[in-house]
């Protein structure tokens, strides 16, 4: 039996705007809210002891963090060199240089040839000796189409057809590896991948298109005794046997896993009998205060009373409220100020509604049906301002999502900003497809 500690999705250096400056420290308080709880984690691989430790990609939200960064990141992995336990690193798609090529930002691991740590940036098996006997692991970085396609293959091709070309040579490739294996030691698959069947929010809605889903069929099979993968931030069991587990990130990136459980997967390994728990970690809580104060008598007491529904202590807040241009002066920044200061940090979102304002078009809720297209067309149906621009922006989202065989997914858990609405998240990703 071989305890293994699996995390994911750590995006260290990302969020700043949620913390502020530690004047003790000079460092943000996020960065160091990530690495505290990066060292929670290594902590528990130290004291339990694990045997082994997974790591399913995404280390930094790109792959040119700053020195601090990448110092902070690395000063937790060591801990584990030095109790040599065995690690993995896994590459993701947030790791990669921008066309996919010339390495990954976790390689310099490899490089200063780091005792104990692997660096999973290509389709492998690692044979790895544990304090519990051996265990066969098969790395699975993100895949981008230039890692399996030449460019004339994929000349002509429409992305669905370069995703079924791309899913041919994995299956191919994925059989080599499974082949080889050696069939009396416990295997593990540690792949950064989004499968068919994983629940994302809905805002990431919008980006399906540019999604390439491996299909559940490929990693739930009995020659593997484990799957742990990294990609999608909400923790999610997609299978009992063997256990195909994405354990979330470690914090919350951002106001969209609000209400996410954080935390790892403490799997314990055995040929076909492998148990999983999910531990989770005492994050810090984000916290949106939204009201409407249009129908309000009193704009104050109600915006007051709303704040002090919430417990807001150490929290990531934001608050937003909407009003008519005649309550502007009721409402007393100070003490709204005062309210929100028991939060570690907060924004203030104020909308003032005139009737002439643009409300959210019904029919592009985050939950309706529509495809990215048919979405965009009903948005610029409601925008007269960009009436000279609507003809040439539906072409290019055609040409693009059509035809264009781009990085499929390469944004698609990129954190929405702040604020934003369905709409506005609809146009970036047009402009980034
Ligand atoms: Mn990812």
């Amino acid at each position: 039996m071989i305890s293994v500690l699996h995390l994911s999705d750590i995006h260290m250096g990302s969020g700043f705007a949620h913390g502020c400056l530690n004047p003790e420290t000079g460092m943000n308080t996020r960065l160091e809210d990530f690495v505290a709880t990066l060292g929670r984690c290594v902590d528990r691989a130290i004291a339990s002891p694990a045997d082994l430790v997974l790591f399913g990609g995404d280390a930094f939200p790109d792959a040119t963090p700053p020195p601090l960064v990448q110092q902070a990141f690395a000063s937790q992995f060591r801990r584990l060199a030095d109790a040599n336990i065995p690690t993995v690193l896994l590459v993701g798609n947030h790791d990669q240089y921008a066309q996919g090529q010339g390495g990954a930002s976790l390689c310099i691991y490899r490089t200063l040839g780091v005792p104990g740590i692997i660096v999973g940036d290509r389709l492998d098996t690692h044979h790895i000796q544990t304090a519990n006997g051996p265990v066969q692991v098969i790395t699975l970085p993100w895949l981008t189409p230039s890692t399996l396609l030449t460019r004339p293959e994929m000349e002509g091709l429409s992305m669905a057809e370069v995703s079924h070309q791309l899913l041919d040579r994995l299956r191919i490739a994925l059989e080599g590896e499974i082949r080889r294996l050696d069939p009396t030691v416990p295997t593990i698959l540690l792949a950064h991948l989004m499968t068919d069947t994983a629940t994302f929010g809905a805002e990431r809605f919008l980006a399906v298109g540019r999604g390439f889903n491996v299909p559940m069929a490929l990693l739930a099979r009995p020659c593997f005794d484990y799957v742990a993968l990294g990609h999608v931030h909400r923790h999610q069991i997609l299978c009992e046997s063997p256990p195909v587990v994405y354990p979330g990130s470690i914090e919350r990136v951002d106001f969209s896993e609000a209400d996410e459980a954080k935390g790892y997967v403490w799997a314990t390994v055995k040929k076909q009998d492998t148990q999983v728990e999910f531990c989770p970690l005492p994050v810090r809580p984000f916290v949106t205060v939204t009201v409407d104060l249009t129908a309000a008598d009193d704009p104050q007491a109600k915006l007051l009373g709303a704040i002090a529904k919430h417990d807001l202590s150490e929290a990531v807040a934001r608050l937003m409220y909407s009003l008519r241009p005649d309550q502007v002066d009721a409402v007393d920044n100070a003490s709204i100020f005062a309210a929100l200061a028991p939060a570690h940090t907060y924004t203030i979102h104020p909308q003032i509604v005139t009737h002439k304002s643009r409300s959210r078009l019904p029919e592009l809720t985050p939950t309706s049906s529509l495809d990215p297209l048919a979405a965009l067309q009903t948005y610029l149906n409601n925008r007269e301002d960009l009436a000279d621009l609507a003809t040439e922006m539906v072409a290019a989202a055609q040409a693009l999502i059509a035809d264009a065989p781009c990085e499929p997914g390469a944004v698609s858990d990129a954190p929405t900003e702040e604020g934003d609405t369905v709409e506005d998240e609809a146009l970036r990703q047009l402009r980034l497809l």
